[in-house]
């Protein structure tokens, strides 16, 4: 028989990519739209089935198997509890659970072997997380990277639907204030993503450094991470310089990332070929180009790259669907 399979939060701007991503890759389920109660009552037509918006209640989960979820982290913590009662297998999109020791982190493309792991709940890593990680992954492997350097340039879809309004909105009228960003978005750069600590550094900023260490199954990685969010409606761009254990060759690496699951090489300066958001956007992969030698470091013990992808798809739903893809094998 058919699993049963709820998106939780499913009007959002990911739970809506989820809804489209399950489609795409023929999950065909028995499929059950959860949301707030003022979402109750929406249609949504999913494998040629119209499907109702429920409200999201104590009992929703009763006969669910598996849950995406795609809610912020107070309203995941709320319904986790409920979803773990009723032994549904929850894939969370929230930064609540990704560094619990009991929550596997996951990158299907880096560390699948650790869905396995799972006690009910399995982490969705941060969206800047993925996008770095899928470029740099075969990187650690063949240079084992020691440190890295990351500027981000965060679409304002990570901020939601009410990020992508105000970017519509203040393009075509600049005085609209922003709902979801301390300041106006269009025409400007906001280096803040999340609340800042003692030291200065973001809450975003952080995710980087935790999650790369539990991902990669090393715990020696340093990150150094300045996050900005950018007038760009869906895909992410992350500057990056890493700082490697070996020395590194950059046509060996050129070479591995022509070949890395995920990734797709677009690196040809001369010819002005290199990632940009606008070739990223609504697509899976992780463009990669930029790829020099850091000519500052004289050990030659680090290399520079360019990464864009796109945020709400890999960056969030893609990543969360493949996981589920996992674990229905
Ligand atoms: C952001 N990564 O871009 C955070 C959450 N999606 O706002």
């Amino acid at each position: 028989s058919k699993e049963t399979i709820a998106i939780v939060g499913a009007t959002g701007a990911v739970g809506q990519q989820m809804l489209q991503c399950l489609e795409e890759r023929k999950i065909d389920c028995n499929l059950k739209l959860l949301a707030s109660a003022r979402s109750k009552g929406k249609v949504f037509t999913f494998m040629d089935q119209d499907i109702t918006v429920e409200e999201l209640t104590e009992n929703s989960f009763e006969n669910v198997d598996y849950a995406l979820g795609a809610t912020e982290n107070d309203i995941t913590k709320t319904w986790m509890p409920w979803a773990q009662k009723a032994g549904t297998i929850v894939v969370d999109n929230s930064s609540a659970y990704r560094l619990d020791p009991n929550v596997p982190l996951v990158i299907p493309e880096i560390n699948p072997e650790d869905i396995q792991k799972n006690q009910g709940i399995i982490a969705n890593p941060n969206c800047a997380t993925i996008i770095a990680l899928v470029a740099l992954h075969v990187l650690h492997q063949e240079f084992k990277i020691k440190r890295m350097i990351v500027s981000t340039y965060q679409a304002v879809s990570g901020a939601g639907v009410k990020g992508i309004q105000d970017l519509e909105n203040q393009v075509k009228d600049p005085s609209i204030p922003s709902q979801a960003f301390p300041y106006p978005i269009a025409y400007n750069l906001i280096p803040q993503i999340g609340d800042f600590d003692e030291n200065g550094i973001s809450k975003e900023e952080w995710k980087l450094q935790n999650e790369s260490c539990k991902i990669l199954h090393d715990p020696d990685i340093l990150v150094n991470c300045t996050c900005v969010r950018v007038p760009i409606m869906r895909s992410h761009s992350e500057s990056i310089t890493i700082e490697c254990e070996k020395e590194v060759d950059v046509q060996k690496a050129r070479e591995l990332l022509a070949h890395a699951p995920g990734v797709k090489l677009v690196d040809d300066p001369q010819n002005k070929i290199y990632p940009m958001p606008l070739d990223t956007s609504d697509q899976d992969l992780v463009y990669v180009g930029r790829i020099r030698e850091d000519l500052s470091d004289p050990s030659k013990h680090s290399m520079i790259l360019f990464c864009c992808g796109d945020q709400i798809r890999k960056g969030a739903a893609t990543n969360a669907v493949q996981i589920l893809e996992e674990l229905l094998k």
